[in-house]
C-alpha cells in the first residue's frame, strides 16, 4: 500500500514533477517539435496572407486567446505562499484526532492565499476591505482547508443572503463603479437595512480593514467548528491565527496613497519578506467549548456574527505556521488553488451554522465555474500529497489514468478495490449529531441580537481606535449620496452607542434620528436555544479585540528611510544602520536621484530609492542624520520636507541627529520637543527622537528603535495642522 507519511517537503517534491525549467533547452511546440523562428508567421509570399496551415501561429494564438479563467467572484485579488505547520506538543490529542494538530514531530506542508474580497484581480491591495486568509494543509489524512478571514465575524447569518451582500458591495451593475470599495450607496443601503451586519461593520470600519502587511494580521475560522477526539467526543472550536509580528495597520490616508504609488503593496511585502528569509509566522490557537456549555453564552455559537470573547474562553495555542517559499508561477499556484471549507479530515467537523452550511455548497460549485470541470482537484496545487483512489474523474481535463475495468462499487471484478476503510484505518466519519425539526424558512430568536457585540467592540476600543473608526464612517457614508441611507445607518449606530452615532452624524452634517433604525429582516421564532441563551454569560468589554491594547512591539522587518544628500555624516549613518539591522529592521537610503552619495569625510554610499520612486508611505520610520551640506541641500527640497511632514502625520517614528534636527525644524512637524543646542540629552517626544553632537550614538539608536517598535504614535495632537 502507498505511504501516507508526510513531511515538510512532501508538497514541494510532488510539485517538482510538474515544474518546467527552460534553461539550456530548445523551444518547442506543445507537441515537442523544435522551433526555429517565432517572429514571422508563415505567409504566401513575403507580403502575402498568412497561411492557415501555420500550426505554430495557430498554437501560440490559441493559447493566448484562452489564457484567462473567470476570476473568483469574491476574493479575486490574492497572494499565495508555501509553508508548513508544526504543533508545539501533543496537547490537542485530548480534543481532536486530527494528526497534523497533535503530533509535534510532523511538519505538514501547506499553501496560504491572502486576499481582498471586493476588488477584481487587478485591483489595489490597500483598500478598506476584509482580508481572506485561506490555508490548505496537505495532511497525512488528506487535504484540510481552513478558509477564514482577518475579521472574526461575518456580515450575515445565513448564506442565502450572500449573493445580495456581494451584489451590494461590488461595483454597481449599471456603470461598474466604484472598484474595490464599499463606499457607495448600494452597499450602505443594504447594510442599513440588514442590522445583522452591524457588528461586522464595526470591524470593517476599524483599522483591521487596512492591514500594514499580510504578515501582520490575525486570521479567524469565523464559524464554530467541531473537534472530535479518538474516543468520538465532540467539542465546539473556533480557530485563530496570530501573527508573531503582531497585528498592525496602515492609516487611511496612507492606504489611499499607496493604492496609487504601489497598488501591489501587500503582495510585494509578502513576496519580498519570504525572498529575504524574513519568513512570516503565525500561531494557530483555538477556543474550545464543551458541548454541554453550548447555551452558556448570551449569544448563539452557531451565529457567525458573534465572537466568543477571549475573556470568556481563552485561546489555547496549538502550533506555528511558517511561510518559507514563494510560488514559482502565479497562475498555476495562486490563481488555481481551490479552497473549500468542506475539505475536512478526521477530527474536525462542521456545525449547523447556517452561513457555514451554505458555504459547503458554494465553494465546489464556484470552482466548477472557474475550472469548467470537476477535475480541479487534480491540478498540482490542489492535489493531496497522499494517494487518491476512486472511480471518479471522467470529464474535462482528466489527468489520472485509472487502470482496469472497474470504476464502481461494490465490485467483485477488482476484488472489492479500492477498499473501504474503517474509522480506525482513517476513514472520515461524520459526527453523529442528533437533529430534528420542522422544515421552516426561519431562524431561532437566539440569532436576534444584532447590536450588543457591536457595542462590545466599540467599548473595547482605545480612543485613537474610536477616532479612526468614526473617520472611516465619515469617509464611507460621506460617499453615500442618498441622505436617507446615511440617516438610517447612523440611527443603527445609535443602537450600538449614542456617542458613536453622535460623532458619526457630526461629520456627515446630519442629525441622529433614532426612529429611522432598522429592526431586522429575519424571520425569528422562539425555541429552546433562545430561551437558554437569554441567561447566558457575556462581557461588556473585550480588550483582546483592540489592536492597541497588548500590541506586539517589534522592529523586525520594518522599513526605515534614511534621508541623505552629499555631505552626510558617515559615522551616524553607519551606526544607525547597524542598530536597525541588529533588530531585523531594514534601512534604505533615500535621496533625490540614484547615485553614489559622498559623505563629509569622503566615504560613499549607494542610493536605494529616489524620491521619484518612493515616498514616506512606503516606510515605517524615517531617520535624518547630520552633515551640514546634506541637510542644507535637503532643506530646499519640497519632496524631503513633504516626506517628513507625511511621516509625522501618519504617526511614524522619526529620528534626527545633529544637523538633522535642523531639517526637522524646517519642516511643518509641530508640537514636539527636540534636543537643545549643545545638550547631551536624547529627547524622545511623541515618537520623535533627537540627539545633538554630544549624545552617544548607541543610546540614540536604542531610543529610536524603541520608538519604531511602537509602530505608531497616536498622541500627536498637532498632526492635523501639518500639510501633507
Ligand atoms: Fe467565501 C472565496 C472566506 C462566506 C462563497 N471565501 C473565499 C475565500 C476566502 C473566503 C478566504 C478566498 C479563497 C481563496 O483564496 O481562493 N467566505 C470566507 C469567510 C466567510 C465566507 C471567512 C464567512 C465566514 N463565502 C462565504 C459565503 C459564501 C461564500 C457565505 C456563499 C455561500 N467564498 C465563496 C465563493 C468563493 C469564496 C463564491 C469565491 C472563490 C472561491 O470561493 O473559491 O465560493
Amino acid at each position: 500500500m502507498s505511504s501516507r507519511k508526510v513531511d515538510e517537503n512532501s508538497k514541494n517534491r510532488q510539485l517538482d514533477e510538474f515544474r518546467e525549467d527552460s534553461k539550456d533547452q530548445f523551444m518547442t511546440t506543445d507537441q515537442g517539435v523544435r522551433v526555429n523562428h517565432v517572429d514571422d508567421s508563415l505567409k504566401a509570399g513575403f507580403r502575402g496572407p498568412t497561411l492557415m496551415e501555420d500550426f505554430l501561429f495557430r498554437e501560440r494564438m490559441t493559447h493566448f486567446d484562452h489564457e484567462s479563467i473567470p476570476e473568483r467572484v469574491v476574493h479575486a485579488r490574492g497572494s499565495g505562499a508555501h509553508g508548513f505547520f508544526q504543533p508545539y506538543n501533543d496537547s490537542m490529542k485530548e480534543f481532536t484526532k486530527a494528526k497534523f494538530l497533535t503530533d509535534p514531530n510532523v511538519k505538514t506542508p501547506l499553501f496560504v492565499r491572502f486576499s481582498t474580497v471586493v476588488g477584481s484581480r487587478g485591483s489595489a491591495d490597500t483598500v478598506r476591505d476584509v482580508r481572506g486568509f485561506a490555508t490548505k494543509f496537505y495532511t497525512e489524512e488528506g487535504n484540510y482547508d481552513l478558509v477564514g478571514n482577518n475579521i472574526p465575524v461575518f456580515f450575515i447569518q445565513d448564506s442565502i443572503k450572500f449573493p445580495d451582500l456581494v451584489h451590494a458591495i461590488k461595483p454597481r451593475p449599471d456603470h461598474e463603479m466604484p472598484q474595490a470599495s464599499a463606499a457607495h450607496d448600494t452597499f450602505w443601503d443594504f447594510a442599513s437595512l440588514m442590522p445583522e451586519t452591524t457588528h461586522m461593520l464595526m470591524w470593517v470600519l476599524s483599522d483591521r480593514a487596512i492591514p500594514r502587511s499580510f504578515r501582520m494580521m490575525e486570521g479567524f475560522g469565523v464559524h464554530t467548528f467541531r473537534f472530535i477526539n479518538a474516543a468520538g467526543k465532540a467539542r465546539f472550536v473556533k480557530f485563530h491565527w496570530r501573527p508573531l509580528l503582531g497585528t498592525h495597520s496602515l492609516v487611511w490616508d496612507e492606504a489611499q496613497k499607496l493604492n496609487g504609488k504601489d497598488p501591489d503593496w501587500l503582495r510585494r511585502d509578502l513576496w519580498e519578506a519570504i525572498d529575504m528569509g524574513d519568513y512570516p509566522e503565525f500561531e494557530l490557537a483555538v477556543q474550545i467549548v464543551e458541548e454541554e456549555d453550548e447555551f452558556k453564552f448570551n449569544f448563539d455559537l452557531l451565529d457567525a456574527t458573534k465572537i466568543i470573547p477571549e475573556e470568556l474562553v481563552p485561546l489555547r495555542p496549538i502550533g506555528k505556521m511558517t511561510l518559507n517559499r514563494n510560488p514559482d508561477n502565479f497562475f498555476a499556484e495562486t490563481e488555481q488553488v481551490a479552497f473549500h471549507p468542506g475539505n475536512l479530515v478526521p477530527g474536525i467537523d462542521v456545525t449547523n451554522d447556517p452561513l457555514l452550511q451554505g458555504r459547503l455548497f458554494s465553494y465546489v460549485d464556484t470552482q466548477i465555474n472557474r475550472f469548467n470541470s470537476a477535475n480541479f482537484a487534480e491540478v498540482p496545487i490542489n492535489r493531496p500529497v497522499v494517494p487518491v483512489h476512486n472511480g471518479q474523474g471522467a470529464g474535462f481535463m482528466r489527468q489520472t489514468i485509472n487502470k482496469g475495468k472497474v470504476n464502481y462499487w461494490p465490485n467483485s471484478l477488482a476484488e472489492g478495490h479500492p477498499k473501504l476503510a474503517s474509522e480506525e484505518e482513517g476513514a472520515y466519519v461524520h459526527h453523529q449529531e442528533k437533529v430534528e425539526g420542522h422544515k421552516v424558512r426561519a431562524r431561532s430568536e437566539s440569532f436576534k441580537d444584532h447590536f450588543s457585540q457591536a457595542t462590545l467592540f466599540w467599548n473595547s476600543m482605545t480612543e485613537p481606535e474610536k477616532k479612526h473608526l468614526v473617520e472611516a464612517i465619515h469617509f464611507e457614508l460621506g460617499k453615500v449620496e442618498t441622505i436617507a441611507i446615511r440617516e438610517r445607518m447612523v440611527a443603527n449606530f445609535n443602537k450600538v452607542a449614542p456617542d458613536l452615532a453622535q460623532r458619526a452624524a457630526e461629520g456627515l452634517g446630519i442629525e441622529v434620528k433614532p426612529e429611522m433604525a432598522t429592526e431586522t429582516t429575519g424571520n425569528f421564532a422562539k425555541d429552546k436555544a433562545s430561551e437558554k441563551i437569554s441567561e447566558g454569560k457575556s462581557v461588556s468589554e473585550s480588550p483582546a479585540v483592540s489592536m492597541e491594547i497588548g500590541k506586539v512591539e517589534s522592529a523586525k522587518s520594518r522599513r526605515v528611510a534614511i534621508l541623505l544628500e552629499d555631505g552626510y555624516n558617515h559615522d551616524e549613518v553607519m551606526a544607525i544602520k547597524q542598530a536597525l539591522q541588529s533588530e531585523g529592521a531594514q534601512a534604505k537610503i533615500v535621496s533625490k536621484v540614484f547615485k553614489n552619495l559622498k559623505s563629509s569625510t569622503g566615504e560613499e554610499i549607494a542610493v536605494d530609492k529616489s524620491h521619484i520612486t518612493t515616498g514616506s508611505i512606503m516606510f515605517d520610520a524615517v531617520y535624518v542624520p547630520g552633515g551640514q551640506a546634506s541637510v542644507e541641500a535637503m532643506k530646499k527640497q519640497g519632496d524631503v520636507l513633504h516626506f517628513l511632514n507625511e511621516a509625522f502625520k501618519h504617526c511614524k517614528a522619526i529620528g534626527a541627529s545633529r544637523e538633522g534636527i535642523d531639517l526637522l525644524l524646517a519642516s511643518d512637524v509641530a508640537g514636539v520637543q527636540v534636543a537643545e543646542e549643545a545638550s547631551a540629552d536624547i529627547v524622545s517626544d511623541k515618537g520623535v527622537v533627537s540627539a545633538r553632537a554630544a549624545a552617544s550614538l548607541d543610546a540614540f539608536g536604542a531610543s529610536f528603535l524603541e520608538a519604531i517598535k511602537k509602530h505608531r504614535h497616536w498622541n500627536r495632537e498637532e498632526k492635523s495642522m501639518v500639510p501633507a
